[in-house]
């Protein structure tokens, strides 16, 4: 059964160009209850992290320095069917693909500079949500 928490990332550019807020509203209008919320900065440490999964790709080095380049926003979201339901919400991962309406499409900048984050499986919205909020008793399993 699908589970209901996911996590998400306000990234660097959307806070920094001011939309973190319109985001935020509009994740909260599609249902989903903030769980956990922080502002942080990110180290590069944090962001390679983060991200290792895509440590052979060709763009991990740009995209850990984006990722620090600024504030950005983790987010922990409950809703039922969270992830697969945030996937929908935010749209591809290339803003120019993604559907009308979606957070990327509304407020994405180009691939890598993309707005948010959002988990692609239970599994990783649990392991993701702990690396940012250890201490939340909804992310502890
Ligand atoms: P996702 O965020 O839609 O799940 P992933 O493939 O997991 O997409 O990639 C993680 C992040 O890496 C993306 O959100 C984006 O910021 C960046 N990224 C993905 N593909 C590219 C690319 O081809 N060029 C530059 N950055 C990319
Ligand atoms: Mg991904």
């Amino acid at each position: 059964m699908a589970g209901n928490i996911t996590f998400s990332i306000i990234k660097p550019d959307a806070v920094a160009n001011g939309h973190a807020g319109k985001i935020l509203d509009h994740i909260i209008q599609a249902g989903y209850k903030v769980r956990a919320l922080r502002l942080i900065h990110m180290t590069q440490g944090m962001a390679e992290g983060f991200y290792a999964v895509h440590r052979e790709r060709p763009f991990f080095k740009d995209l850990v320095s984006y990722m620090c380049s600024g504030p950005c926003m983790p987010l922990v979201l409950e809703k039922a069917d969270a992830v697969a339901g945030f996937r929908t919400l935010i749209g591809a991962t290339d803003p120019a693909k993604a559907d009308e309406g979606t957070i990327r499409k509304l407020y994405a900048q180009s691939i890598e500079a993309n707005a948010v984050h959002g988990s692609d499986s239970d599994e990783n919205a649990l392991r993701e949500a702990r690396y940012f909020f250890a201490e939340i008793e909804e992310v502890r399993g």
